[in-house]
């Protein structure tokens, strides 16, 4: 049942959004007449009719560097990129509502627009946002006090770059859903697919006026959220609005271009590293440039993805010395959000630049990574930007997808192969996942939040237990996990839990999905509060078994087990009849033990968690047509206890095949004028199940000693993995002819383009001779 499954309520009105088709322009006189003169148009409005009744959004948290933002609810004076929306109609049918956006009549006074990066610095560039200098959102310097004489100790210092370009979510269903304003209770109900129903609660509520207790979240299934459906984003807010203004339920479905080009987009990054090394190949120190393209508005704070990757970008290495210069730039293009792995290029980077070195210096790229890994010995571990590792396992997984790949046989076939026709790469590419991101991380990055999770355990009279926490799911399947969780803490059988999520009203508050973090954080808080309850229900069930204490009892799948001279058996006792005393016969309670059986618990991990895994691929590059064919791909992973093996393949495989498509194929380009070029799946290609290898999956489990249950997310490591090993296998192939790819994606047409200007240096390197 996703949001636009559910039927419409009576006197439903549809909502369409009227759209510029400019990348940069003065918003002029808007002439609704003729739309509202259309058949079944109830209402037409726009960003000045909603401005009274939705407050304008401040983006200031106190991070240094960071230029505050305003965004109203719909833009005022001017359009900042193509799809920015400018009012909305609100029809009886979404026909009528189409056919009237397009009578909407806006003298338009078009403005130039920035499209890059190099425009956006540019001096005397025009400024995308009137409040930001030199249109730079964001700047963010760091560096240890060694880096400097790391670099004069070094034999050699290698540079690489790497350019990634925009790209979006691509759920199943674009962003859709229900405002229901019921004015006699003065309450909205917002059905919207949300990964954090109460953070988009709190936020509906601030931006309308209202209370929390007058707004319910109720979540449908999502088809894929991604990133993209975190908080509200301009549409919600309007609907929310005009459902409250006009007094009837508001409707709307996202068309598939709207969701290209207006939905949030993502990754528009470039990186330079410089690596300060020695002969033999071990890192010193390392500086990193990165200068992101974020858009033109700021939903989450601008300093906050591209900091992730600087933050992180030391990965499974041992070097102390590092330092990195972050800028992010205001662009006329659709504004970025989090997408999976909002710090996806991060292992493409690091393991591109151990390419590099390797290639520099005449070496063995696995022999390389080996000698800068960190091995069980240096763990626990603080990196230059002082993240704490607690239980990474780089080296296992390096050697374990190597072998598995069959590394060193590959490197003699690329050898002794006839390569006239085709290229044999092997790419490698090690991750280190942040996910789980602690309190301290939302502090510092200014996004409102925090890294705890609360999770609430029910057990009713007959024995029915519900779990929830603030989590929804938009297809991890946490109707499994969590349901596994909460009955590996509380003994009782997975079948006899019902996980409720989704709906702000009956679930506790709590973070959402995001940061991957439902296992560890979510999973995490339902175990404990099932250990805390199950110690609860043993109390109970010590008394009504006479017996002083419950240390000799225990429940497991449901029942209460009893140890007696070193043997468990059954005590006679269930969970059922156990609830049906907590709750109806509190007269047999032993004494300090109040009535009913409900647990809720906040679990705030205390850092931030690390995950490692290895991704290793060999491609075959044609060399007359540039196409590519993965041969192998095999990832070795390390995600603690894992609650579920089958999920945690399937998440594998997802973020796995959402890498490598985005580094093979997509791409939400712009012209030079701002104008988008991708705006429905003929221009925006994404993997289809034959662009895609067959996944070999290593499991290398080794459980996290800071989490309750051992537990670390692992579901967005597949994204970084899948980018660094397909770009590292291809630049591999194209080096043994002197190519290079320095940007994604990897399309047949860039590779061909690249070989072809390594066979024109050739040749006339060879005329010149
Ligand atoms: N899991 C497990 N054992 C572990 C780790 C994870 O069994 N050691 C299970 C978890 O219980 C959960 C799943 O694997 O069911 C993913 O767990 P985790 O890595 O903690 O990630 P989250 O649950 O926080 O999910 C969020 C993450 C993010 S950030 C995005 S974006 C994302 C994603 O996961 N969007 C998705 N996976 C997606 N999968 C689908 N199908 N659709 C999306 O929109």
């Amino acid at each position: 049942m996703f949001a636009d499954d559910i039927p419409s309520p009576p006197n439903c009105l549809h909502a369409v959004f009227v759209r510029s088709p400019y990348a940069h322009a003065r918003i002029g006189a808007i002439d609704s007449a003729a739309a509202f003169a259309l058949p079944g148009v109830a209402a037409v409005l726009t960003g000045h009719d909603l401005a009274a009744h939705v407050s304008t959004q401040r983006m200031a948290p106190a991070v240094d560097g960071l230029q505050p933002m305003d965004m109203p609810v719909l833009p005022l004076d001017a359009v900042r990129f193509v799809g920015d929306p400018v009012a909305i109609i609100l029809a009886e049918t979404s026909l009528a509502a189409t056919d009237a956006a397009e009578l909407v009549d806006i003298a338009w006074e078009v403005l130039p627009a920035i499209s890059s990066v190099d425009a956006a610095s540019a001096p005397q560039a025009i400024l995308v946002d009137p409040m930001v200098p030199g249109n730079r959102v964001s700047f963010q310097s760091f560096a240890t006090p060694g880096l400097e004489a790391a670099f004069a100790r070094a034999d050699r210092v290698v540079e690489a770059r790497f350019g990634q370009q925009r790209q979006t979510h691509v759920p199943m269903e674009p962003r859709s859903g229900l405002a229901i304003w019921d004015n006699g209770r003065q309450h909205l109900t917002m059905q919207f697919g949300t990964q954090a129903p109460h953070p988009y609660r709190t936020a509906v509520a601030a931006r309308l006026g209202l209370k929390e207790w007058q707004v319910t979240v109720d979540s449908p299934e999502m088809g894929g959220g991604f990133g993209q459906k975190i908080i509200p984003l301009r549409e919600d807010l309007c609907l929310a609005a005009a459902a409250r203004l006009l007094r009837r339920p508001v409707r709307w479905r996202e068309t598939r271009g709207e969701n290209l080009t207006a939905g949030l987009q993502a990754r528009e990054e470039m990186v330079t590293t410089q690596a300060a090394v020695t002969t033999d190949g071990r890192i010193l120190g390392l500086t990193c440039a990165i200068d992101a393209d974020f858009g033109a508005w700021s939903f989450f704070p601008a300093n906050y993805m591209a900091r992730v990757i600087a933050m992180i970008l030391p990965g499974p290495y041992r070097f102390k010395e590092y330092g990195y210069n972050v800028a992010v730039w205001l662009t006329n293009k659709c504004p970025s959000g989090p997408m999976r792995a909002p710090m996806a290029i991060t292992s493409w980077v690091m393991d591109g630049t151990m390419d590099a070195i390797a290639q520099a210096l005449g070496l063995d790229a696995l022999e390389v990574r080996r000698r800068n890994s960190l091995t069980p010995d240096d763990i626990p571990w603080i990196t230059a930007t002082g993240e704490r590792y607690d239980s990474l396992t780089p080296l296992a997984t390096l050697e374990a997808a190597a072998k598995q790949l069959g590394y060193a046989a590959l490197r003699l076939e690329q050898v002794d192969r006839d390569s006239s026709e085709r290229l044999l790469g092997i790419g490698l590419c090690t991750v280190v996942e942040s996910n789980t991101y602690s309190s301290a991380f939302y502090r510092d990055a200014g996004i409102p939040g925090s890294g705890h999770e609360t999770a609430s355990i029910r057990i009713e009279p007959s024995g029915a237990i519900i779990a929830s926490c603030g989590l929804m799911s938009s297809g991890q399947g946490y109707e499994t996990t969590l349901a596994q969780t909460a009955a590996a803490g509380l003994g009782a059988a997975v079948g006899d839990i019902q996980v409720q999520i989704g709906n702000s009203d009956t679930a506790p508050y709590g973070m959402g999905s995001r940061g991957a973090r439902g296992a560890s954080a979510g999973g995490g808080a339902l175990y404990m509060a099932g250990l805390k309850l199950k110690a609860k229900l043993l109390a109970i069930a010590a008394a009504m078994l006479d017996l002083n204490s419950p240390d000799s009892l225990d429940m497991r799948e449901g029942l209460i087990l009893r140890q007696v001279a070193g043997v468990w058996q059954e005590s006679g006792l269930s969970l059922e009849q156990v609830a049906r005393t907590a709750h109806l016969d509190p007269l047999r309670l032993p004494p300090g033990i109040e009535p009913g059986l409900h647990q809720i618990l906040a679990y705030d991990p205390a850092a931030t968690t690390y995950t490692n895994s290895t991704h290793a691929c060999a491609v075959e590059i044609d060399r007359a047509t540039g196409a590519i064919r993965i041969l192998r791909y095999v990832a070795a992973e390390d995600c603690g206890t894992r609650i579920n093996p089958m999920i945690v393949e399937g998440q594998t495989h997802g973020a796995t095949a959402m890498g490598l498509s985005g580094a093979l194929l997509e791409h939400a380009a712009y012209g030079a004028d701002g104008q988008a070029l991708a705006g429905s799946f003929m221009d925006y290609a994404i993997a289809r199940a034959d662009d895609l290898p067959a996944f070999e999956l290593l499991h290398h489990d080794r459980p996290s000693p800071s989490n309750p249950a051992g537990i670390k997310g692992m579901s967005e490591g597949g994204t970084m993995g899948g980018i660094g090993a397909l770009l590292n296998a291809v630049n591999d192939a194209l080096a043994q002819v002197g190519a290079r790819l320095d940007a994604q994606p990897a399309t047949p047409a860039r590779i061909w383009a690249a070989l072809r200007q390594a066979q024109s240096a050739e040749e006339g390197t060879v005329l010149r001779r």
